[in-house]
């Protein structure tokens, strides 16, 4: 890999531009998948590149909707896979979930690689591999509509992220509840989703670990709570006006992102 300069400003987000086309040239990551990822970026930037509080207030929702899904399922691709597999089978663990591969650009070569990532972060069962993964969702026209009927197939509550779209439309019309991660909030995925995330996934994964462990131990009556109360509409739109504010900010100050910036807000 590549070396990333020491002091580098961008130091972080180079580490994560780095894994990505390791993962490329591991085939765990769609040449796409680089694309997919410059648009994050593009909105993480929008967003101060930090985790602000209605996103947290989804993560709450997000992981009160895991403790009480009969049989939750954690939807893998390529991305996910190569930033954090590790955080993918520790919230697994810690919400009884399943981890299934679903991918846009299936093929045997990158699931044995995925399948391998995940192995090598410590996940036991892994679905989408075998040949239970025969089951069809006929409402999705990718290749995505390849799931496994132990898997997605049964599943009453999925966690997908870095999306095409199409899907958690479909998953919503068979009366799955879908938990979104996605950056851009004006996005079909962000729209359709019972609970949208928005935030990178670097940052989330580990605050759905966290917060998995302390929800853990809340009765259910005051989960169901959480739950009901969220409002994804509001979490949208209090994201935009984010972002909003952060730009007139911005161009209040004269254009450019004054030193104690983040502290001002
Ligand atoms: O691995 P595969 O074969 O399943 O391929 C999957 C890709 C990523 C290629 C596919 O799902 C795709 O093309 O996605 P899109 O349509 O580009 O959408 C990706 C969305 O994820 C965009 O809205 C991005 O803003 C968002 N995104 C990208 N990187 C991150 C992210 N959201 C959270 N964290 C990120 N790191």
């Amino acid at each position: 890999m590549d070396e990333i300069p020491p002091g580098h400003p961008r130091a972080e987000s180079l580490r994560i531009r780095h894994k990505l086309i390791h993962g490329m040239e591991n085939k765990v990551v769609a040449k796409a998948g680089l694309i997919a990822h410059g648009r994050g970026e593009a909105f993480d930037y929008l967003l101060g590149e930090k985790t602000q509080p209605p996103a947290m207030e989804a993560v709450r929702a997000a992981v009160s909707a895991l403790l009480l899904a009969k049989y939750p399922v954690i939807s893998v691709n390529g991305n996910l896979a190569a930033l954090s597999p590790r955080e993918v089978v520790e919230l697994a663990k810690e919400v009884n979930a399943k981890i299934e591969i679903n991918l846009f650009y299936r093929s045997q070569e990158r699931i044995e690689a995925i399948r391998k990532v995940l192995e090598e972060a410590g996940a036991k069962e892994i679905l989408g591999v075998g040949e239970t993964a025969d089951g069809e969702i006929p409402e999705i026209s990718s290749v995505r509509r390849v799931v496994d009927r132990r898997g997605i197939m049964i599943a009453d509550v999925v966690l997908v992220s870095i999306e095409d779209g199409d899907r958690t439309q479909a998953l919503r019309k068979l009366g799955k509840t879908v938990i979104a991660i996605d950056l851009n909030p004006l996005s079909r995925t962000a729209k359709y989703a019972n609970i949208t995330i928005v935030d990178n996934i670097v940052r989330c994964m580990p605050l759905l670990v966290e917060e998995a462990r302390r929800l853990k131990g809340y009765p259910k009556e005051r989960l169901k709570e959480i739950v009901e109360k969220y409002d994804n509409k509001k979490v949208l739109a209090d994201m935009l006006r984010i972002i909003r504010d952060r730009l007139t900010a911005i161009a209040e100050a004269g254009g450019t992102i004054p030193d104690d910036f983040e502290k001002a807000l």
